[in-house]
């Protein structure tokens, strides 16, 4: 009667995911009886990826697919709450985008843009530091020259002993971004 029941129950499943024309692969690589890895398929084509790398039985990561097998996306739960909480996106011109929730309050708190050269290498970051759609700072990888937005206009960074700061008739003057932009303390 057990098995009666169970090979329904089994049967039914597997109606729902053809129905929807989706399935998921549930994968436990080294056989010790834990899924750590969930492939979701749809077409037939494998669309996203769920880890659980620790295998506390919560997904901390997520692979997005395109329907090439790209990777378009890739999620973390960093602080392991189940909760996402660092995001980065990759685009077809050779930029990608990253977004991180620094208090984990499933906000975003900022992001920033890369852009890439021919052979794949960095070569120049845009950085949103309030996640207001707003680019606050740039730098060039190539040239190592950071900018900050400063009242609108953009002014090289001096940076030292690890704080931002410009220079003014030679006069070293720290900054800080405070109310959402960089002010000259
Ligand atoms: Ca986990
Ligand atoms: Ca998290
Ligand atoms: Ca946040
Ligand atoms: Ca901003």
């Amino acid at each position: 009667m057990k098995l009666k029941i169970i090979t329904i129950i089994s049967l039914t499943f597997i109606s729902i995911a053809c129905a929807s024309n989706t399935f998921i692969k549930k994968v436990d690589s080294d056989a010790d009886g834990i899924i750590e890895k969930y492939i979701y398929f749809k077409n037939d084509k494998c669309v996203k990826e769920h880890y659980d790398k620790d295998k506390d039985g919560n997904v901390d990561c997520i692979v997005y697919y395109d329907e090439k097998g790209n990777v378009v996306a890739f999620e973390v739960d960093t602080n392991n709450d189940s909760k996402m909480d660092a995001r980065d996106e990759f685009f077809e011109n050779r930029t990608s985008k990253s977004y991180r929730d620094d208090n984990k309050d499933s906000k975003m708190d900022r992001s920033w843009i890369t852009y890439y050269d021919e052979l794949g290498n960095k070569s120049y970051i845009e950085y949103d530091i309030n996640y207001d759609g707003i680019i606050d700072s740039k730098f060039s990888l190539v040239d190592k020259i950071r900018e900050n937005r400063i009242n609108g206009v953009w002014i090289r960074d001096h940076e030292k002993d690890g704080k931002h700061g410009i220079k003014q008739n030679n006069v070293w003057k720290e900054i800080i971004f405070e109310d959402k932009k960089w002010k000259i303390c």
